[in-house]
């Protein structure tokens, strides 16, 4: 059934589906939905409740530069006050009105300057923009071992945490340690009987000197909003400043995440075989540096196993590793990551001529500047290929395409807007090109990559991905009703 024609329709209501309906909104457009299958807004912070849940980059600096929040209890605040406040922000600021809960997208058509929406539950939007803001990290990656099926006791991904399970004094088994792992396994060790942890690799870890904020650092950052700036202007350096050039390769500073991490291993871990497990060997910043004070000291605990053998099967009471070990479980909890790629893969997504978004990415995810891509007219990504980060806050640069779109929604007014297929392969090259001297191809796999490309990850510093979204070069898009800007904002 059709339920009405708008000038855009997003899909998803996390940090990017609703940051760009607020800056939709101050440029006086309220003419779009958000299509959310959730019944609430807030995407990856709404999904992931695993017992200690959080944010890995500070609160301060994750949310957004337009609504300041001086009240975050911790320097990385927990999952439930960044749900409260992408909630609060979405009622303060009217956004609810404009979301429709319990619709699932299951396919876009564009023909003849609109699209067409459809979701799983037989409903069809028409739009003339059609944005996708639904996250990299949103599908839950289950590893088929062999037997998992015949496992008779709960077992759940991270992402699905089931609460209803109990696991004080059981047996548990995590797979997997990457950063949601590294989260919830400390929690886990805390009341679990005994866990066994299965790593495939190991990760580069450094501590983080985490501690609530005190009453008077909040009071500072309320009244005095131009010292909170000043703060967050200091996070995004560090992020800058000294992760980001570990990833470029940085000798003095790789060196110091290293000894940082070997330090913080010495210390809380005093079994030497794990200690000899931890150790990462591959560079670091290859996978995503993990901010932990509590993740070695859980693995040095007596009633915490380490497991690098690898997992052969799953048997109806436990896991067999591929060394014949058997470890009896009464719970397992897949902490085994997300499928990234492909892309939008839950979504068939025609262009111009009926063109499969699928088969123009059949060798792999691409857009330009991460937003656009060509065939597809009208259409906008938020957090698209090419636009993750592994040392700064993803909602910097969701603002920057907020801009992005913007403008060029502007200069589109009633026509269309696609990115030129060779400004489109240039980009490419240019972004794979610096890609492949970073240290995320260093490694065989990674989620950021699909393939031997990396096409999760941007390919500079923050700074220089603000500067080319929010300047967006006119040249290389086709403008099917070319006016001037001037022209444009009075229309929109
Ligand atoms: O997933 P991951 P995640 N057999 O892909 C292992 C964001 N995030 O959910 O490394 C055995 O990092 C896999 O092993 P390996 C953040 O951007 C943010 O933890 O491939 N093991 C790895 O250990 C992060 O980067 C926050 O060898 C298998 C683990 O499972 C991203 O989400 C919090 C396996 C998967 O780790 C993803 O993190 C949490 C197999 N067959 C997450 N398959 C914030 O704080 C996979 N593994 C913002």
């Amino acid at each position: 059934m059709t339920q009405g024609q708008y000038k855009l329709v997003i899909v998803g209501s996390g940090f990017a589906g609703l940051g760009l309906a607020y800056k939709l909104k101050k440029a006086g457009i309220d003419d779009f939905i958000i299509l959310e299958k959730a019944d609430g807004v807030g995407g990856t912070w709404r999904h992931n409740t695993y017992p200690g849940a959080e944010c890995d980059i500070a609160s301060s600096l994750y949310s957004y530069s337009f609504a300041p929040n001086p009240g975050w209890d911790f320097k990385w605040s927990k999952q439930p006050q960044i749900l409260s406040y992408i909630e609060s922000f979405a009622e303060e600021n009217n956004l609810n009105c404009h979301v429709k809960f319990g619709q699932t997208v299951k396919s876009a058509k564009y023909s003849k300057g609109h699209w067409s929406v459809n979701t799983e539950e037989g409903e069809t939007y028409e739009c003339q923009f059609f944005v996708s803001a639904i996250g990299q990290l949103h599908h839950p990656s289950i590893p088929n071992f062999k037997g998992k099926e015949s496992f008779e006791g709960p077992n759940f991904h991270s992402a699905q945490w089931d609460h209803s399970v109990d696991l004080q004094g059981k047996n548990v088994g995590v797979i997997g340690v990457g950063a949601s792992a590294a989260q919830l396994i400390p929690e886990v060790a805390k009341i679990a009987k005994h866990l066994t942890v299965y790593q495939r690799s190991p990760n580069w870890i450094i501590n983080k000197h985490d501690r609530p904020y005190s009453r008077f650092e909040k009071w500072l950052a309320k009244k005095l909003p131009f010292m909170a700036k000043l703060y967050r202007g200091g996070l995004w350096c560090q992020g800058e400043f000294f992760i980001w050039p570990v990833i470029k390769g940085a000798k003095i500073r790789g060196a110091l995440v290293r000894g940082l991490n070997a330090l913080e291993i010495k210390a809380h871990v005093k079994d030497p075989e794990k200690r000899a497990k931890l150790k990462p060997n591959y560079p670091v910043g290859a996978k995503r540096i993990l901010l932990s004070d509590t993740y070695y000291k859980a693995i040095g605990r007596d009633n915490v196993t380490l497991e690098t053998d690898g997992i052969s099967r799953i048997e109806k009471d436990g896991i067999q590793t591929k060394t014949g070990k058997i470890h009896a479980h009464d719970v397992i909890v897949y902490a085994t990551g997300f499928y990234t790629n492909p892309f939008l893969k839950e979504i068939d997504v025609r262009g111009k001529g009926g063109a499969k978004l699928r088969e123009h990415w059949k060798d792999g995810a691409f857009a330009y500047l991460g937003v656009t891509t060509s065939g597809f007219p009208n259409m906008f990504m938020l957090y698209g290929p090419n636009t993750n980060t592994g040392h700064t806050s993803i909602i910097y640069k969701l603002e920057a395409q907020f801009e992005h779109i913007l403008k060029l929604m502007a200069k589109t007014a009633g026509g269309t807007v696609s990115v030129k297929e060779a400004a489109e392969a240039a980009y490419n090259i240019e972004a794979q090109d610096k890609l492949s001297k970073l240290a995320w191809a260093k490694i065989d796999a990674s989620w950021y990559k699909d393939g031997t490309r990396v096409t999760n990850n941007w390919h500079g510093g923050s700074t220089e991905f603000k500067r080319r979204l929010e300047n967006p070069i006119y040249e290389h898009f086709s403008f099917s009703h070319p006016i001037s800007d001037k022209d444009a904002v009075e229309q929109n």
